[in-house]
């Protein structure tokens, strides 16, 4: 049962490195198409927000390791966060998680983890990512381009509206699993994942 803040206006953040989905789950949640704050190549480059079901949600920048004006930046709309949806590649989950974990382990926002391009996990790490979300209740959402369906996305609405959260056992838990990354296959000069 949803809870009387529930009702109320939600801020919630998109966080995650580059390139996980962001803007896609921006665009998939809002039922609208991408607007024009990416850069030629598909980028995200400055914070943009919009409301749906009674959620303000702000897609950010993506995060890089030598970037601290954007970490900053993402760091400051956390602060004013109800609560955070963070990204994850599960083909790089380990070093995602390990880069993201400072920004997880503080603030007083719920979360939910969503683990994106679950599609180009080998079957193995795949398995083993979504059994141990299951064996341990974790509150991981797995998204691939493929099962985008209305109810992957009341799923995520339902976890921002109850204010479910990742508890620090979770995440303790998250940080301890090891999963291999899926490394990109070059073909040509494109890199493929
Ligand atoms: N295979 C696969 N591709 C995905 C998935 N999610 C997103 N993509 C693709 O990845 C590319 C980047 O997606 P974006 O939504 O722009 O990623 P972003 O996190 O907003 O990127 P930045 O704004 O640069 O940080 C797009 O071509 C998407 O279609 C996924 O789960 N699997
Ligand atoms: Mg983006």
């Amino acid at each position: 049962m949803l809870n009387e803040a529930s009702q109320m206006n939600q801020r919630v953040v998109l966080v995650g490195l580059e390139s996980v989905g962001k803007t896609s789950l921006f665009s998939f949640l809002t039922e609208q198409r991408i607007g024009e704050e990416v850069n030629a190549k598909g980028s995200t480059i400055f914070l943009k927000e919009r409301m749906f079901d009674s959620i303000t949600i702000v897609d950010t920048p993506g995060l890089r390791m030598d970037d601290s004006e954007t970490y900053q930046a993402v760091k400051e709309e956390l602060n004013r966060a109800d609560h955070a949806l963070i990204k994850i590649k599960g083909t790089h989950f380990q070093e995602e998680f390990e880069f993201l974990w400072p920004l997880l382990s503080k603030g007083s926002f719920s979360s939910t983890l969503l683990v994106t391009f679950v599609d180009r996990m080998t079957e193995s790490t795949r398995n083993k990512l979504k059994n141990y979300v299951i064996t341990h209740k974790l509150n991981v959402v797995f998204l691939s381009p493929t099962e985008k369906t209305k109810q992957r996305r009341q799923q995520i609405i339902t976890s921002i509206k109850e204010g479910k959260s990742l508890t620090l056992d979770a995440r303790n838990k998250l940080a301890s699993i090891h999963i291999d990354p899926t490394h990109p296959k070059k073909i040509g000069m494109r890199i493929e994942y």
